[in-house]
């Protein structure tokens, strides 16, 4: 009785928006700021309700809308495992988000509640951290989220205030382990497997100060402001954040990696001042990293991109190297015959060349539909699983058997063969498993493998951007009036209706020399996606604008 009458008198000072419907899409709710309060409101007692659920828990809310505009807002949730939100709760989030009233409210609460025998009475405290990123929205819609979740009895909400989305799933999945979650705790562990990775480089790779040097543009967000605490714990990597969100510029306006990702140009604050140099692009929430350099001449004005599909191969062709020097006998011991299964996860927009490359490596590649959840999921059913959108979010997981395995496998390693490379490589491996964020993919740890790994190789950015040549691609997105009427299938790279299409894609296909090009309907806007890819520039935007005119 005491719950009902909380959730009553609190839902009445939030009245959802009227006439717009909201979905929780592949990124969580995401909108015109201006109309997100009473969703971030119900989308807190959502995550109360799933820290109840999952035992009295620890849950979050992230307040982003990461990449877009700075007037956007969004809210997600993260799960107990760091991960996005089990699937199976989205409907209740769409649920919630659209009751009208705050009776219709609470017979939605009070009906989920039985069907999923949440408890509600005499159960252990539960938490929900939150966390912002920098838009000037998020205030108040913390504060929403906050009066959500303190209108579930026995649910106390922690805010972590402004944090990148990876630092909020690392801080969740921390302390559901029962780890110290604080921020200096990331930047610690991030920093301290960062410098454990360059201890083991043979000296004869070691690089020269100016190819230690690394240009970040900070998409005016989140990320930058990190990256300059977190710079300051780094040896051996020199790195100059700009667009940092604390002069002039505008939170991803003509910056960060979704802008130099699908323009190919670069962010505003780079120029051939920087030529020669190796330079990354954050997004807004920190969750997604691509590398890129400035053109070497004014008439070119393309970038040289490097993006998640070359960050996969990097760190596929590191990992592997690893697990094979693993492998190698020592002397009189046969090693062990454990053979770990590592596997890479793609979607359709990765390159058609970056998926060669990785199966010439015989590397096991899936497809899933596009969204962080799906490859995520895919990921963790390999003992280690690297993931990436061609965007740049991915990361790599390392499931709990195998390195339970590993840390016996180094232990065992060090007292007989101490120091030998099999030790070395093991050593490695954990400290990848430090590094790399275990919870979503995450610009900031990614961008300290990334360096990591290039030092270990000795490479430059064109040594590793040359691993292989992208195909020339083009996206393109058309207005439709119902995008739910396009269904595919095969991780989206086929489509079953309407009827007809897919042949009509595939004879205009068939016309191009490595010709590739699919459809599917965005998860985040009211567009359908279009994707080209072909052997030159003109005929992926050729075959990209004659399958857009199918779709019209
Ligand atoms: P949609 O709108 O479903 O294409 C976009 C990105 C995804 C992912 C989500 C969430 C492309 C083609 N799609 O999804 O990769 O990042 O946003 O932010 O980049
Ligand atoms: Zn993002």
């Amino acid at each position: 009785e005491e719950q009902r009458s909380l959730l009553l008198s609190s839902s009445s000072c939030f009245s959802p928006p009227q006439g717009v419907r909201l979905s929780y899409g592949t990124a969580g709710f995401r909108a015109d700021a201006t109309l997100l309060q009473s969703t971030v409101y119900r989308i807190g007692i959502l995550a109360a309700l799933r820290a109840l659920k999952m035992e009295s828990s620890v849950t979050g809310i992230m307040i982003t809308a990461s990449h877009n505009k700075v007037t956007d807002n969004g809210v997600k949730v993260a799960d107990p495992s760091g991960g996005m939100l089990s699937q199976d709760w989205e409907p209740f989030a769409d649920a919630l988000a659209n009751a009208p009233t705050p009776q219709h409210l609470l017979q939605l609460i009070t009906e989920f509640v039985k069907k999923e025998k949440i408890p509600l009475e005499g159960v252990r405290p539960a938490t929900v951290l939150l966390g912002r990123d920098t838009r000037p929205s998020g205030e108040s819609l913390l504060e929403a989220a906050k009066q959500g979740i303190s209108s579930i009895l026995g649910v106390a909400a922690v805010d972590m205030g402004i944090v990148t989305t990876p630092q909020l799933h690392w801080m969740v999945l921390a302390r559901n382990k029962g780890l110290k979650a604080h921020e200096l705790d990331y930047f610690e562990q991030l920093s301290s497997s960062f410098r454990c990775l360059i201890d083991l480089i043979p000296s004869e790779g070691r690089m020269s100060e100016r190819d230690l040097k690394l240009v970040v543009d900070g998409a005016n967000g989140v990320g930058g402001e990190k990256l300059e605490v977190l710079k300051t714990m780094l040896d051996n990597l020199f790195i100059e954040v700009r667009n940092s969100g604390k002069d002039e510029g505008v939170l991803n306006e003509g910056v960060g990696a979704d802008f130099v990702q699908k323009e190919k140009v670069v962010p505003h604050g780079f120029g051939s001042q920087d030529i020669g140099l190796r330079c990354a692009s954050l997004d807004g929430d920190a969750d997604r990293l691509v590398y890129f350099c400035v053109p070497p001449s004014k008439g070119c004005s393309n970038i040289e991109l490097v993006d998640g599909d070359k960050m996969l191969s990097l760190f596929a062709i590191f990992v592997k190297e690893q697990l094979h020097t693993l492998s190698k006998e020592i002397g009189e011991n046969t090693g062990s015959n454990y053979q770990p299964r590592l596997g890479v996860v793609q979607t359709a927009y990765a390159n058609g060349a970056s998926t060669n490359f990785l199966k010439k490596l015989q590397l096991e590649v899936i497809f899933t539909p596009t969204g962080v959840k799906y490859l995520h999921e895919k990921a963790a059913e390999f003992d280690i699983g690297i993931y990436f959108e061609a965007n740049g979010h991915g990361t790599i997981l390392f499931s709990e058997s195998f390195l339970c395995w590993l840390e016996a496998r180094h232990e065992e390693l060090s007292s007989a063969s101490k120091g030998s490379e099999q030790e070395t490589a093991a050593l490695r491996l954990l400290a990848v498993s430090k590094l790399i964020n275990q919870a979503v993919g995450d610009a900031l740890s990614g961008l300290l493998l990334v360096e990591a790994i290039l030092q270990h190789m000795g490479w430059s950015i064109h040594t590793w951007s040359e691993l292989y040549q992208d195909l020339p691609s083009r996206q393109l997105k058309v207005k439709v009036v119902d995008r739910t009427a396009v269904v595919t299938a095969n991780a989206e790279r086929i489509v079953v209706r309407p009827p007809g299409i897919q042949e009509a894609i595939n004879t205009e296909t068939a016309k191009y020399p490595q010709g590739r090009s699919f459809i599917r309907p965005s998860g985040t806007e009211d567009v359908i996606r279009v994707y080209a890819e072909a052997s030159t520039q003109e005929a992926a935007d050729s075959l990209a604008n004659s399958v857009a005119i199918l779709v019209d």
